[in-house]
């Protein structure tokens, strides 16, 4: 076949919705799920739920999308492009959980994701006790996978988490939601940094890997969750997504652990 030649067996690349917020300094949120999406082969749609002011020394000021707004842009969306797998990040509170989960009533198809942002390494405090009621009544049990790291899942199931033991156990705890669940372990002190899913039938699974040192995983969660995502919208099963997905941000945290922002201690995880 002549190299140049137009296949028409070439497919689109599948649509991925972001309903997450927008980080100026680009590392987190809106910002890295496209970039991750599209370094996937997704093409990415979103629905911006706050925008936050922000550089590499933190959060200056944020405000949360009004409903109506957020409403509209999941609208405009969901009822026109084919989605193939969608994913939360940033969720301001109550309100805005109960928007999502009212359309993700209507669309069970369409694999949610749920990466259970609280709040910004730099301090900021994005979910209250309310709405991190609300993502576990009324989000999880819509969700396809949801991903806490260590300090995230001890909040999701008000149990200590500090070992990779008790992560395991808060994975398994919370699938009783209904949901998949992938406690990472960024947060440990040792040189590991070992993820464990949990799916609703039982299963646990184990992906190992050793720590990369690097101050950059500002955006670590965010470029997880989307490539996790971005993996189930080309149809792979969850745990090659997951599989997949960590060794796409391991790839980005070895390539740039070097660069100007780790003197910041924060900076984009991955570009
Ligand atoms: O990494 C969590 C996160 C997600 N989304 C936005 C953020 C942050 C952390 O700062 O700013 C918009």
């Amino acid at each position: 076949m002549p190299k140049n030649k137009k296949t028409s067996s070439a497919l689109p690349p599948p649509l991925i919705l972001t309903i997450a917020g927008s980080d100026s300094s680009a590392g987190a949120g809106i910002q890295a799920d496209s970039r991750t999406i599209h370094a996937l082969g997704g093409f990415a749609t979103t629905a911006i739920t706050a925008l936050t002011a922000q550089n590499t020394r933190g959060i200056t000021t944020w405000s949360p999308t009004p409903q109506p707004l957020l409403r509209a842009q999941l609208t405009a969306v969901l009822s026109d492009l084919p989605i193939a797998a969608a994913k939360t990040g940033l969720l301001p509170g109550p309100a805005a959980i109960r928007t999502i989960s009212t359309f993700w009533i209507q669309c069970p198809h369409i694999p949610l994701v749920i990466d259970p942002v609280l709040g910004s390494t730099s301090g900021t405090r994005f979910l209250d006790d309310a709405g991190l009621y609300a993502l576990c009544a009324e989000l999880l049990p819509l969700a396809a996978l949801v991903t806490p790291n260590w300090p995230e899942a001890a909040a999701l199931t008000g149990r200590k988490v500090g070992t990779p033991a008790e992560a395991a156990t808060a994975a398994q705890h919370l699938t009783s939601y209904g949901c998949a669940v992938l406690v990472k372990g960024g947060h440990s002190t040792t040189d590991r940094c070992d993820d464990v899913l949990a799916t609703p039938d039982g299963q646990l699974t184990w992906f190992r890997g050793k720590r990369i040192q690097t101050k950059n995983t500002h955006g670590t969660g965010c470029t997880l969750s989307a490539a996790i995502a971005t993996g189930l919208a080309h149809g792979q099963p969850l745990p090659l997504a997951v599989k997949n997905a960590r060794a796409y941000l391991r790839a980005q945290l070895t390539a740039h652990r070097r660069d100007h922002w780790s003197d910041t201690g924060r900076g984009p995880a991955a570009y």
